[in-house]
């Protein structure tokens, strides 16, 4: 099982909800993947406009990539389909099935939980995840209707448990060098997908955490 911090990549990578055109987005991924060290990153399958036919189809192709470059692989939410495509993991809510219910269908795979508070980042550990996001941490379009971000400061919950704590949401150019001074774990959709050329763009957020 993956629970101490240092054995987890500093980077999470979640998917924009965007993907159409599967093969052009699995080329894109097979060169960043290519150009970043392995295990720098750590990626998220989260599409929820798709299928589930077209989600599995896309997540067993990742998968293979993933796998050949030693980067880990998450599903959000989708247990069944975490375990048909032999992902790492997955990524679930403060409000889905307990941690320890999911483990009892991924065995040793890795659990992470969407927290919004210290309190449910805490619960989150004595529950059994290996680890969270804890977000919107700045303000960000998709999750306007979470109210205030929560701001930086709730990121010191980071000394009070022992998995990793990734900073969520709103994470861009304008605040990622002050943020990464304290705080190493990120999380991110946008500032990665909609760079021009996401390979640099990885390189360069890499090169301020790790
Ligand atoms: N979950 P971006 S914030 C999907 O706080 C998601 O749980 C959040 O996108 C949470 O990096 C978020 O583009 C959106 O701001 C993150």
């Amino acid at each position: 099982m993956k629970t101490s911090i240092n054995s987890f990549p500093p980077l999470y990578i979640i998917t924009q909800e965007h993907i159409s055109n599967f093969s052009d987005f699995l080329k894109k991924l097979e060169h960043v993947l290519s150009s970043v060290p392995n295990n720098s990153i750590m990626l998220q399958l989260r599409e929820k406009h798709l299928s589930d036919r077209e989600f599995y189809t896309l997540a067993l192709k990742m998968r293979t990539i993933t796998e050949t470059y030693k980067t880990l692989f998450i599903i959000n939410e989708r247990i069944d389909i975490a375990l048909l495509c032999k992902a790492d993991g997955v990524q679930i809510t403060s409000t889905s099935i307990r941690p320890n219910q999911a483990r009892k269908l991924l065995g040793d795979g890795i659990v992470g939980i969407s927290t919004h508070s210290q309190n449910e980042v805490i619960q989150a550990q004595q529950d059994g995840a290996n680890l969270v996001t804890l977000g919107p941490i700045f303000e960000t379009p998709s999750k306007i209707n979470m109210g205030k971000p929560l701001g930086t400061s709730i990121l010191s919950v980071q000394k009070r448990v022992s998995i990793p704590v990734y900073a969520l949401g709103g994470i861009q150019s304008d605040n990622i060098e002050s943020l990464a001074k304290k705080h190493k774990n990120l999380a991110m959709i946008s500032m990665v997908w909609n760079a021009s050329d996401l390979s640099l763009m990885i390189r360069s957020i890499l090169s301020k955490i790790q």
